[in-house]
């Protein structure tokens, strides 16, 4: 059955006139994507209930995504083309004179991530719907997301980002699949009838948790999952209890607000209680849902999978661990066996300070029983290795220590599997930061490479690069996104090579009309466009990058007529509130921008351009126009990065350390393709062992870096004063941590490389085509796979 235009005008105008009782002639861009919206949840509403419906007949497994994270991106375009008529609407709006690309801007981006962990989680979604595995995501609506980005006076500013102002046409509000979390009290143990001790509570805290669930659409398959985030509310037989204000406000603040901090841990009890609230009612559900298929409680591991998203919620375990004892009445053993089977757990981060830890007393405090829980899940962890392992050794490994709850603990030792986001990241785990984990549960430990949805990142965001390469090589690549490969065959091919050209500098003429309309900097599209998109941390060391810009800079003031490959410095990046420094950072880079960028000596050798709230919808702009690719973190310290994939996705040749994802992508496209440089992680292990680094000598030895440092603090980039004396102390007088000074050299080097190669354009054209056949590896449906089959044992739901 396909939908012709003509259908799909008289059905989205009924829908229209039924949303707003006037004619759809005279209406604004929000009310036609609300409509729009309002059209796509109906058109698959049978979809949706039949998936829902074959989970439950055939009793499959089913997969729990568990993350407080979610980076959707916007959904109208990605819903559309998933259900196979992004055209038939497209041409249906034009012939009834609507522009669909402003109607599809006037949807909001819902930032209900941070970063990096946040919109894997998104991409997971995208690729579990679309190879037909049944699976669901369960997290938070945030009422505010991250805050959205403003700059004043080169500072970043934070405004808080209402993002369900105009309503959210995608989610459906189930009230009637709502479940208690209970918080504080007491949880006394008495011994029921049976002698088995069971808690009784008193003077809990009931907390109303509201699912709000959003239709996964798979691709071009009718299958269509669940995203479920949960609404903290007061319990209406409770309303009686709360009698001020302040009492109500404190319930709306579980779920008011997302936590903007990706890489530093602060030990909010706030941020607990969002944890265990999203835990506890995701859980809740899950046995709900798993007790309508009368089976016993040994097969729950058959039927269910939980994954959590970092340790964020690793109260699954010990919630899970309380349903199955105390209101299931099992044995610990029986309880413990499925908790271990059921749970699988994903780290993102090997940064010590990002590593969560509650303090004893609050988790007490807010979850007595679940506290009870883990206190024994932790004694009878010792008593199970102690004989077999040293006690040191065992008690390093405690789950309690130091008056704290170490939650990467709990989550290995309550799960069946452990894995890391890249090959390097997961080597990293077991042989340093888990090593003695590694050594007790060796079998635990696996390696999950992330991946990105050439859906998204592709089909959508560059619709003539997809062309291009469906007229090569076909459009089988869709499903089976190692067909890529096939286009390898074309990096000889002339006209090729210049048909790429032309799809890239068409992607660089949007983003330069943007930069010219919404910053007002004019940009030369065949200027170099050079990217680093990402959270703004230390250790991923946009530093080192605004270094390379002043080397140039400094450059061509001492030579105006120098010949030199005009670049354009792109940077898109949030840094968390509380971090000064990273702050700091934003107001150099700014500042760089603004005595670059209006120095006429300069002209269009430099532009540097930092877009104002990045995140996914900038992203989907960005990728495409992007020849270089920023990939610089001090080797060891970047779990995987995705930006790295998305840019190479779209033809961006790599700069790199040996990091992270970065490792493989040397891989597949080869060291020809590729431009590494800086130390690689052993070295900089030496270094930290020997205790020999010593940036200040690199400075006092290095004439060309010193004078590029020396425009922090003597008045060379006016308005700095302050900011530029903490960044050259931190470099030079702290012993710059991530070792910026240390990697300045090669870096400058390789860029310099870039500059040659980009001089023959076809040399280039067929790299960045050998990057994109290469990418293909990189699809998250590979990744998904492997974690259905290798972790979850889940099994498609797709006729083979
Ligand atoms: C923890 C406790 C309290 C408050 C906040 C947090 C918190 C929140 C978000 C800690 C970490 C995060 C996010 C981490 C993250 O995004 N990590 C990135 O994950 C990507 C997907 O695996 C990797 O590609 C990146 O390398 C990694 O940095």
């Amino acid at each position: 059955m396909v939908l012709t235009t003509k259908e799909f005008r008289e059905d989205f105008s009924k829908t229209f006139e039924g949303l707003y009782a006037f004619d759809l002639s005279e209406a604004s861009p929000i009310q036609y994507y609300t409509a729009l919206g309002n059209y796509l949840k109906v058109y698959s509403a049978d979809n949706w209930s039949h998936t829902n419906q074959a989970y439950l007949e055939h009793q499959v497994k089913q997969v729990y995504y568990f993350s407080m994270e979610f980076l959707p991106g916007r959904m109208l375009k990605s819903n559309l083309l998933n259900l196979g008529i992004l055209d038939t609407v497209r041409d249906g709006l034009r012939e009834m004179g609507l522009d669909f690309e402003v109607i599809a801007r006037a949807e909001v981006d819902p930032a209900l991530g941070n970063g990096g962990l946040g919109r894997l989680a998104s991409c997971f979604m995208d690729s579990i719907a679309s190879l037909g595995i049944p699976g669901n995501g369960n997290g938070i609506r945030y009422r505010y997301g991250l805050f959205q980005q403003k700059f004043v006076d080169g500072y970043q500013v934070e405004l808080p980002e209402n993002w369900l102002r105009d309503g959210n046409v995608w989610e459906v509000r189930k009230e009637n699949k709502a479940v208690m979390v209970r918080f504080g009290g007491q949880a006394i143990l008495s011994e029921d009838p049976d002698g088995r001790l069971k808690p009784i509570y008193s003077q809990t805290q009931n907390i109303l948790a509201v699912p709000y669930d959003t239709g996964m659409i798979g691709y071009q398959n009718e299958v269509v999952n669940n995203l479920r985030l949960w609404s903290a509310e007061i319990p209406p037989e409770e309303e009686i209890h709360y009698h001020t204000i302040a009492d109500r406000e404190k319930v709306n603040q579980i779920t008011e607000v997302l936590y903007p901090d990706d890489s530093n841990y602060e030990g909010q009890i706030l941020r607990l209680r969002q944890e265990y609230f999203f835990t506890s009612a995701g859980v809740q559900s899950i046995v709900r849902y798993y007790k309508q298929m009368v089976l016993t409680w040994q097969h729950f591991p058959d039927k269910v999978a939980i994954h959590i998203n970092d340790t964020h919620p690793a109260l699954c375990i010990p919630e899970l661990m309380r349903i199955l004892l105390d209101e299931e009445g099992l044995s610990w053993e029986q309880a413990w066996e499925i908790t271990q089977k059921t749970m699988s757990y994903t780290n993102h981060t090997i940064l010590q300070e990002a590593m969560e830890k509650w303090p004893v007393r609050m988790v007490q405090e807010l979850v007595p029983r679940i506290y009870q829980i883990i206190e024994e899940i932790n004694q009878r962890h010792i008593d199970k290795k102690l004989p077999l392992y040293t006690p040191e050794l065992t008690y390093r490994t405690t789950i309690i220590a130091d008056g704290n709850v170490k939650m990467a603990h709990l989550a290995i030792i309550g799960s069946h599997s452990v894995n890391g986001v890249a090959k390097l990241h997961t080597e990293i785990l077991m042989h340093e930061v888990l090593r003695d984990f590694y050594q007790m549960y060796p079998a635990k430990f696996n390696n999950k490479t992330n991946g990105i949805t050439q859906r998204r990142w592709l089909h959508l965001a560059n619709e003539g690069l997809t062309k291009l390469i469906d007229n090569k090589i076909g459009t089988a690549w869709k499903t089976n996104p190692s067909e890529l490969k096939l286009f390898k065959s074309f990096a000889n091919n002339e006209d090729t090579l210049a048909q790429l050209a032309e799809i890239k500098l068409e992607n660089k003429k949007q983003f330069a009309a943007y930069a010219e309309k919404e910053m007002g900097i004019e940009l030369d599209p065949t200027a170099l466009f050079d990217v680093q998109i990402k959270r703004l941390h230390a250790y991923k060391r946009q530093l080192l990058n605004a270094l390379h810009i002043l080397d140039r800079y400094l450059k061509i003031k001492d030579d105006p007529d120098l010949d030199i490959q005009p670049r354009v410095f792109i940077f898109g990046a949030k840094a968390a509130p509380s971090y000064v420094y990273a702050k700091q950072i934003i107001k150099l880079i700014n500042t760089i921008a603004d005595m670059v960028n209006n120095d006429p000596a300069i002209g269009n050798k430099i532009k540097v351009v930092f877009v104002e709230n990045y995140g996914v919808s900038l992203a989907e702009l960005i990728i495409p126009a992007a020849e270089v690719s920023e990939q610089i973190s001090l080797a060891g310290k970047e779990a995987s990065g995705t930006s790295n994939m998305k840019l190479m996705l779209n033809g961006a040749l790599t700069v790199a350390t040996l990091d992270g994802a970065n490792v493989e992508i040397r891989d597949f496209v080869g060291e020809d393709n590729i431009f590494l440089f800086g130390l690689n992680d052993q070295e900089v292990y030496a270094f930290y062992e020997n205790g020999t680094y010593h940036s200040r000598d690199i400075y006092d030895s290095n004439p060309r870096l010193q004078r590029v440092l020396n425009t922090f603090i003597d008045g060379t980039i006016p308005g700095i004063e302050t900011e530029g004396r903490v960044i050259f102390d931190s470099l030079v007088q702290y012993n710059d941590e991530y070792f910026v000074l240390k990697d300045f050299e090669s870096y400058v080097e390789v860029q310099e490389k870039v500059d040659q190669l980009y001089q023959d354009p076809m040399a280039w054209n067929q790299k960045s085509l050998l990057n994109i056949a290469s990418s293909g590896p990189f699809s998250a449906d590979f990744t998904i796979k492997r974690y259905a089959e290798e972790i979850w044992k889940t099994d498609s739901q797709l006729p083979a």
